[in-house]
């Protein structure tokens, strides 16, 4: 009781110091040198890194003169939500929050953007508050439009649909439910056309439910399709020549510019428009996985710094906004025309870094450029992944080629299955975020 009493009290003279510290910082100042939209994998990446650059130069930033804003509660480590699927993580812990993760030196203000005003140096949050800037960088993210699915919502809220998710921390975990639970009937996996988070994402979840199917002596009784609206397995052809001769030894039925539109749960039927021939193809599942369609930001489209389809508008090299020059994006929201995935934020955080330092301590950018790297670890089943990377121009662009024992990247091994399941995530959590993972070239900071 009196312990109790005691923790009580400590909490709350807590709870009064921060909010004190927050209340003053307020008060003196809403301006910042850089302010930071979006605490996701890019904008703690960047933050952390711009941070460390100005005081590699020597010319170090002020305890909050670098502010992340956000008003989310968590944080989320999306690439695990695949592994939750496949019963190798708990979802716990792909969960952080927001608040822990952002260091002393960094302020944070958990409160969302409403608007921009680029031509004033300001953003406005939902809460009407003014937030000037020197510079500014967004990376918010995308929105997923689960509504863009008649009947989807409504079957993903029933635990008894059979009709699950890996894109959201909701249900995740209901995908290896539906996986284990299944017994016999049609496994029917999605991939929408048009942009989505990791592109591979919808045909790893099936890989794996595919190999579960057969190492738990289910694979007779269970047919696996892939219906996508895209039309091959994968962007680019070298990995895409590779997955679909593997779909083929693994009897998955392909069916390609299928674009899911409707779900009905109660008569367990799914309906795809054929981008072939425009007609409606309805088919029944016993087990369907949906990648929902996504798009751009709401707060984002239409505003002063977005391209048409509602992206930030940024130089695909620099990273550098074509619209204002002291304003820069990368992650999910940028334009640039790469794959949206954490490898990608990996090779796009140190160039904009790089960038952003340069223009504000000369005026110019640097010769950093963005290739487009990006990368899609691609499980194939327990024990074993294809790696794919690759850069603009959907060409491959592989750290391990040439390697001994690794041979062709196109292959899926079993060193690679390790990266995705063990050391990416601790890589994340214990490098990334705190801007010292540069991906490919693990701690070491590319020169430019
Ligand atoms: C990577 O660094 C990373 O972040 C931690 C990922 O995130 C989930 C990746 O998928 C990939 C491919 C990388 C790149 C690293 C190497 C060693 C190729």
């Amino acid at each position: 009781m009196l312990a109790a009493r005691a923790t009580n009290a400590l909490l709350k003279s807590k709870a009064g110091l921060s909010s004190l510290r927050f209340a003053s910082t307020a008060a003196e100042k809403d301006k910042y040198k850089i302010v930071v939209v979006g605490a996701g994998a890019g904008g703690l990446t960047v933050a952390n890194q711009i941070y460390d650059r100005f005081k590699a130069a020597g010319k170090p930033l002020n305890e909050g003169d670098i502010v992340v804003v956000d008003g989310a509660d968590y944080h989320y480590y999306q690439p695990g939500w695949t592994l939750v699927s496949s019963g190798l993580m708990r979802k716990e812990e792909t969960r952080k929050n927001v608040s822990d993760l952002i260091p002393q030196h960094l302020a944070h203000i958990k409160d969302n953007v409403k608007s921009f005003q680029p031509e004033a140096n300001s953003i406005t949050t939902t809460s009407g508050r003014k937030i000037a800037y020197d510079s500014l960088v967004v990376s918010a993210g995308l929105q997923i439009n689960w509504n863009g699915i008649q009947g989807l919502s409504k079957a993903l809220a029933d635990s008894s649909s059979g009709v699950s998710s890996i894109y959201s921390y909701d249900t995740c975990d209901k995908v290896w439910r539906d996986i284990e639970a299944l017994r016999s009937g049609n496994a029917i996996f999605t991939q929408p056309t048009g942009v989505i988070k990791c592109g591979g994402a919808p045909q790893k979840i099936m890989w794996m439910a595919w190999d579960r199917f057969q190492k738990t002596g289910r694979g007779d009784q269970i047919k696996v399709d892939f219906y996508t609206g895209t039309p091959s397995m994968f962007a680019v052809k070298k990995y895409s020549d590779a997955l679909n001769k593997m779909r083929i030894e693994r009897g998955v039925g392909g069916f390609f510019q299928h674009n899911l539109t409707k779900v009905d749960s109660e008569n367990r039927k799914a309906t795809f428009k054929n981008a072939a021939d425009n007609s409606d193809v309805t088919v029944d599942y016993t087990f369907l996985h949906v990648t929902p369609p996504m798009g751009a930001m709401d707060f984002i489209k239409g505003s002063p710094i977005a391209d048409e389809a509602g992206y930030v508008a940024v130089d695909a090299g620099t990273l550098q906004s074509t619209k204002f020059s002291n304003v820069w994006s990368l992650g999910d929201a940028s334009s640039a025309p790469t794959s949206k995935t954490a490898a990608a934020i990996t090779s796009e955080a140190p160039v904009l870094t790089e960038n952003l330092f340069s223009f504000m301590d000369t005026g110019k950018v640097s010769s950093a450029k963005y290739d487009g790297y990006t990368s899609c670890p691609l499980l194939t089943g327990y024990g074993e992944l294809l790696l794919a990377e690759f850069k603009y121009g959907a060409e491959p662009k592989e750290t391990f080629a040439g390697y001994p024992f690794i041979g062709d990247q196109s292959k899926p091994n079993r060193l690679f299955y390790h990266f995705k399941k063990d050391l990416f995530p601790w890589a994340y959590w214990n490098g990334m975020i705190k801007g010292r993972w540069f991906g490919p070239s693990g701690f070491i900071r590319p020169k430019y």
